[in-house]
């Protein structure tokens, strides 16, 4: 599998209005929009960061992912998302390897974008996300 990039780094806030006022405000990073991806039960804005971007994450509801993640560990880093040049071939190649995947076929995320998850128990701890765009 080939890796291209940090995609972007996924934080878990309890409001993005108010998350805006450091990573946008305070950093002066531009806010490039929103996005409500229903199916994850979470609304995405999107800070461009040279070729990455940060993506702060607000949960839409209380049995969100999330929204899990914010009532046990508070806000912070949620994941990491690697861009990779095939998704289904990367994931093929992970499973092969005896990565336990949270998803095994590509789903759709915000921007469009196929993604799909690793689980946490299998990556030191850290979320990983892999997408193509
Ligand atoms: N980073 C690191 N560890 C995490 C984590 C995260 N984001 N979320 C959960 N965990 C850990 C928990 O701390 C827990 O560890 P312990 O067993 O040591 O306590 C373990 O994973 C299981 O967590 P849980 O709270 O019991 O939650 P679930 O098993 O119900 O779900 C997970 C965990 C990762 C499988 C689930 O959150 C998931 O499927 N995530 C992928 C989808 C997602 O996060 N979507 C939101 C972003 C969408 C987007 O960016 O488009």
């Amino acid at each position: 599998m080939k890796i291209i990039k940090i995609e972007h780094l996924g934080i878990a806030v309890n409001s993005i209005e108010q998350g805006k006022s450091f990573w946008s405000n305070a950093l002066g990073l531009e806010f490039e929009g929103s996005e409500t991806v229903e199916e994850q039960k979470v609304t995405t804005a999107f800070f461009p960061v040279g070729e990455s971007e940060v993506e702060l994450l607000e949960s839409t509801a209380p049995d969100g992912p999330v929204a899990k993640f914010l009532e046990k560990k508070g806000e912070g880093i949620h994941h990491v998302a690697f861009q990779v040049e095939n998704l289904e071939a990367a994931l093929a190649e992970l499973k092969e390897k005896g990565i336990r995947l949270i998803d095994e076929k590509p789903r759709k995320g915000a921007g469009g974008k196929n993604i799909a998850f690793l689980h946490p128990k299998a990556t030191n701890g850290v979320l990983v996300e892999l997408c193509e765009k």
